[in-house]
């Protein structure tokens, strides 16, 4: 857990400094090379929008719940989020297991400005939709939460079953 909290420390420092060198036309640019941290592998990958079996609708707000907070997929389904947020804040999913959940939040709670562009996450501002597409590749109990400062401790958390049957 410690060691995980670090992991993503170090990502987003490295973020950080590339953005705030911008040479060569690189800022902003899309991480080519695979995540140090290597977080999306527990649970699968960015989805290829050309291979999604599946839309699901979550709806975001600011009772700070999903809707639904519980979702279950099989093993290999991309699935393509369709999500909604019907507050007046603004809302984001990121997927993720619920330690490294739990320490991106803490990062948030310090630095609050901090924006995340990963391809686990999306961040949706009030009244409108974003879409996150993800190809679920391993069996297990995932999560998603909403790091918008307060938002994971006041409980804008869901569960994603992968590989179980279906309820
Ligand atoms: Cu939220």
């Amino acid at each position: 857990m410690k060691r995980m909290i670090v992991a993503c420390v170090v990502v987003v420092s490295l973020g950080f400094a590339t953005g705030a060198l911008g040479n060569g036309g690189k800022k902003h640019g899309k991480h080519e090379v695979a995540p140090a941290g290597g977080h999306a592998e527990h649970f699968g990958a960015p989805g290829d929008p050309g291979n999604v079996t599946r839309t699901i609708d979550v709806e975001m707000n600011d009772e700070m719940r999903f809707r639904p907070d519980r979702i279950s997929v099989k093993r290999g389904e991309t699935i393509r989020f369709v999500v909604r947020n019907t507050g007046n804040l603004k809302h984001e999913m990121v997927l993720g297991t619920i330690d490294e959940l739990k320490g991106h939040a803490e990062m948030m709670r310090k630095s609050p400005e901090m924006e995340h562009a990963d391809p686990n996450q999306v961040s949706v501002e009030p009244g409108k939709t974003g879409e996150l597409i993800w190809q679920f590749t391993r069996d297990g109990t995932f999560d998603f939460a909403c790091l918008e400062p307060g938002h994971f401790e006041a409980g804008m958390v869901g569960r994603i079953l992968v590989g179980h049957e279906r309820e």
